[in-house]
């Protein structure tokens, strides 16, 4: 034998059963969190006992091979294996090999069972605990349709995810105390009535809490559907019920606590996040879309949890394949560390006596179908189907009976076996950990819907079904009092109860919860940034330009300046923003590792550990769920931070709205800058880019305070005053600001119109024409609002009609104002009715009133109702066009000439116009009366 133990080896091939797995996962993955080959082999006792069923040339030239991996395993362990099979595998590779890439690991469990620790609780209690919980449950779910029909609820998914909660529950989930943030953790939606049921044994939710579930406007509220900060602020902490946005929101809250960490802000190094999700639910693109940044980011402190009940609504997640399997080879492949707990440990046993591997190779080939159907099936089923097609399986099995093989369980459902996998998880160093856990979907509902493909919808059980489910969790309630459903709270002194508490104490206190404890942070004055509200003199700037002059000051801010969080998608120079890189650095875990190739520049790619700025590449929704960290720091770790996402307008609302959406119900706060916005004054880019919308799709976002400026001393009003509002005031709610790329004069800020600015419009300008003539009124938003003041001049010029410009900064904030005073008035008629800041600043004004937006219509008509007479809009309707913006504003009719038009033309009705003269207008203006529509999709 030479030193490297080769000897019995036959040169230039390799072997068998390994060669897939072993050699090639060497070379992909590092070392820390690795698990040895023996580990990861639980069936056969020793490599030469192996049998292939498929073909074999020369068995006795396999077994030679065979016999010297075992000696090199006993002499030398199995690092010494790693590094031979990994040297085969190059030598082969070389010589043109050409070696099936698999990164997949035989279908059992990571953690063989002689590795497994030793379970650290008391079994007997926990199960019993569980117990009560799985029934507390599903009684809610069932009392809440008894009362309300159709008011729903799931039954299914908690069943069969309690082990993996009670577990961390129990054992890992760290609360929040004192100065440490505690576990993040985001529970699968569905599973909610599971974390109601313990928060019902733990005392903090009560029995007539738990009888509303689903029916929050009971009088003194229920509960709601779903984890939602916003609807229970002090309970839930994360809102993860659109399917995706956990994962995500996950992966970059994680990230968020390395950055926190890094940059000395707060310590969250002894945070781990937790993410619990479906099978299914990693169909969804935002679940595994971002699973390489974790990686890439080392990100130990996150754990995913996985359920692969095989299971999502409509049936199989994957009925002929292996959704563990892909998973598995998805996660290792981008680098994480996968823990698989597939088997219970009657399996163990099993898996022990079998010397051939053959079951292991069984397992392997069974499709997930066949899976759950073995879960509906009896014993003899599964010893016909499963074990039957192989006299060697077929002989493993002889000694159990059918009842003892149906009811050998699945790993999710053992708490040994997810202890095991949680506490490798929680000690894995250098990469995140995801756990794919194998269970039953509606575990303990038996025929009513374990395993059944219609179990994620089952709300009711009649009283038999109860009475079953009673007898097989050992619920103390009575067969009289059964068919109620009620529901089970041990004596505060029992065991159960005792245990309960105390491991929670032990764990730095209950889960999850939400403090809510006002921080207001003390946020500079407008007096100190007026520099921006000034004129820029003969200097043409954009909003974007002054926004980021403005910006990077505020960085500097002593007050707020360390607790901005610049995040940007790849953006920074399109917006101007690159001075930032070296002023701020961008966050690196790493540093720097490079001599940036623009390092002899004075405003060089400055990568820190200590960077400021979120350089996210080119992932709206993973800025936008960095956003959220950021922006819910306050309550998960006690620290307010400011975040500012800085992003095409085009690619928010409507490329990320949902996580948008998630950001309200998580509470998070901040601001959005949704640049190079304005569907004409974005010009060139044509209509992939062009955003017309993204306020009107606001408008529909409760949280959202939506403006759309026009002038650098506007955008700086507002800022100031978000950061009143959100960072002093205490106010949760996100600011969206538009802002535009096109240059010209800013004005300086005229005396008194800070108000008017954040309530939504002022009045900017008016001419007066003589006595006798008409008067209109032009409301204008952001670049249009110069072609407004442009339309005012043509009308005074051209055709002896007066009028006053508004600038309307935001219709959402009117319309918000509008309602609120309506709903009061709506409701009290016998009181003074009240007028909102629309109404108070229209009064004693005359229409018509026309306005002009780069947005489409319906933003400017959000208010008609409420504009005496009125309010005619101008809006770019329509797909986007690349042209100049002359054409373009001519084109979507948006310009001086076209709001011309519709203010004289709004003046016909009146009798201060008459039509002749309007036809003559759009002559003289060179409008031609035959344009296309622009909002048309085909020519008519
Ligand atoms: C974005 C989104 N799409 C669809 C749904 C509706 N939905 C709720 S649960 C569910 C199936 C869940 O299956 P799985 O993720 O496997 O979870 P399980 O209940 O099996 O644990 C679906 C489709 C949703 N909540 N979110
Ligand atoms: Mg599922």
């Amino acid at each position: 034998m030479d030193d490297n133990g080769l000897r019995p080896l036959v040169a230039g091939r390799l072997l068998g059963p390994w060669a897939g797995h072993q050699a090639r996962s060497t070379r992909n993955s590092t070392r820390s969190c690795q698990v040895s080959i023996k580990e990861r082999t639980p069936g056969p006792q020793t490599a030469t006992d192996i049998i292939r069923t498929g073909e074999d040339v020369d068995p006795a030239e396999t077994s030679e091979w065979l016999e010297s991996l075992q000696y090199v395993l006993d002499t030398k362990g199995p690092e010494r294996v790693k590094y031979l099979l990994s040297i085969l595998d190059e030598v082969a590779y070389r010589q043109g090999v050409d070696l099936p890439f698999t990164a997949n690991t035989p279908y059992v469990n990571t953690i063989p069972v002689d590795k497994q620790p030793i379970y650290p609780g008391n079994r007997d209690i926990e199960r019993r605990i569980k117990s009560i919980l799985r029934w507390n449950a599903m009684a809610m779910v069932v009392r809440a349709n008894r009362m309300s029909p159709g008011i729903g609820g799931h039954i299914s998914t908690y069943a069969s995810a309690a082990t993996l909660y009670e577990v961390a529950f129990h054992h890992f989930f760290r609360g929040k105390s004192d100065d440490y943030s505690g576990d993040q953790i985001y529970f699968q939606g569905h599973a909610s009535p599971g974390i109601y049921a313990r928060a019902f044994l733990e005392g903090r939710l009560s029995e007539e809490q738990l009888e509303y579930f689903r029916r929050e406007l009971a009088p003194d509220g229920g509960l709601s559907s779903y984890p939602h900060p916003w609807l229970m602020p002090g309970f839930w902490e994360f809102p993860t019920v659109s399917m995706g946005l956990g994962p995500i929101m996950a992966i970059y809250q994680a990230r968020f606590n390395k950055y926190l960490t890094d940059r000395k802000l707060k310590d969250c190094s002894r945070s781990h996040v937790w993410c619990f999700m479906g099978d299914g639910e990693t169909d969804e693109p935002e679940s595994l879309g971002a699973i390489s940044l974790a990686s890439r980011e080392k990100l130990d402190n996150l754990i995913f949890v996985i359920n692969c009940n095989l299971q999502r609504l409509d049936g199989p997640v994957r009925g002929n394949g292996k959704i563990i399997q892909e998973l598995e080879a998805s996660f290792r492949g981008a680098g994480w560390n996968v823990i698989k707990v597939i088997w219970g440990d009657e399996w163990d046993a099993l898996l022990a006596r079998d010397k051939t591997g053959i079951l292991v190779q069984r397992m392997g080939e069974v499709v997930d179908g066949e899976y759950q159907k073995y879960v509906v099936s009896s014993g003899e089923y599964i010893r016909e189907h499963f074990f039957g097609v192989h006299p060697a399986l077929r002989a493993l099995v002889a000694p159990l009976s059918d009842e003892k093989i149906k009811r050998m369980r699945r790993g999710g459902h053992e708490p040994e076996k997810v202890y095991a996998a949680y506490k490798a998880a929680v000690e894995c160093q250098g990469k995140p950990t995801v756990i794919l856990a194998k269970t039953i979907k509606g575990y303990g509902l038996g025929e009513v819907g374990e395993g059944r493909n219609v179990t994620h919808q089952q709300k009711k059980l009649n009283e038999d079904e109860l009475r079953e489910f009673r007898t097989r969790f050992g619920i103390p309630i009575s067969d009289e009092e059964v068919a109620d459903a009620p529901f089970y709270r041990p004596a505060a002194d029992s065991l159960e109860m005792k245990y309960l508490r105390a491991r929670r104490e032990e764990l730095g206190g209950y889960v999850p919860g939400r403090p809510m404890v006002p921080m207001p942070i003390e946020v500079p004055q407008l007096a100190e940034y007026k520099e921006f509200l000034e004129s820029s003199g003969d200097r043409e700037v954009s909003t974007t330009m002054a926004f980021v002059r403005f910006f990077s000051k505020l960085l500097k801010d002593k007050k707020i300046g360390k607790l901005i969080v610049p995040i940007v998608p790849d953006e920074s120079r399109t917006f101007g923003m690159e001075a930032l890189f070296r002023q701020c650095g961008i966050y690196a875990a790493t540093g720097q590792l490079y001599e940036p190739v623009d390092s002899d520049q004075l405003l060089y790619y400055r990568e820190a550990k200590d960077g400021q700025i979120l350089e996210e590449g080119i992932t709206e929704a993973g800025s936008m769920s960095s956003f959220i960290a950021a922006g819910t720091a306050y309550a998960t770790h006690g620290i307010e931070m400011i975040p500012f996402f800085i992003y095409y307008s085009m690619f928010g609302f409507q490329r990320v709205g949902d996580l948008i959406w998630a950001a309200g119900d998580a509470r998070a706060k901040g601001f959005l800058l949704g640049g190079t916005a304005g569907r004409t004054t974005l010009n060139g880019e044509g209509l992939q880019h062009q955003d017309g919308h993204s306020h009107l799709t606001a408008m529909s976002y409760p949280h959202v305070r939506a403006y759309d400026p026009a002038f650098s001393y506007e955008t700086t009003a507002i800022i100031m005053e978000g950061l009143q509002r959100m960072y002093h005031r205490g106010e949760d709610c996100i600011y969206y600001i538009t802002l535009q790329n096109e240059n010209y004069k800013m004005p300086a800020m005229p005396p008194g119109v800070e108000q008017g600015i954040v309530e939504g419009m002022y009045k900017l300008s008016t001419t007066d024409c003589g006595p006798n003539r008409p008067r209109v009124q032009l409301f204008g938003s952001a670049a249009i609002l110069r072609e407004a003041l442009r339309a005012q001049e043509i009308l005074a010029k051209k055709y002896d009609v007066s009028s006053n410009v508004w600038s309307v900064t935001s219709y959402k904030e009117l319309r918000r104002s509008a309602q609120a005073a309506r709903h009061f008035n709506l409701l009290h008629p016998e009181e003074t009715p009240r007028k909102s800041y629309l109404e108070q600043v229209l009064e004693g004004e005359a229409g018509p009133f026309i306005a002009a937006s780069d947005n489409v219509q319906q933003v400017p008509e959000a208010i008609d109702a409420w504009v005496p007479g009125g309010l005619f809009v101008l809006g770019t309707d329509g797909f986007g066009r690349s042209d100049t913006r002359e054409g373009l504003r001519r084109f979507f009719e948006v310009d001086a000439e076209c709001i011309t038009v519709a203010a004289l033309h709004q003046l016909v009705p009146t009798g201060q116009f008459d039509r002749a003269q309007v036809a003559r207008a759009i002559r003289d203006l060179r409008i031609d009366p035959d344009k296309l529509d622009p909002a048309a999709l085909h020519e008519q």
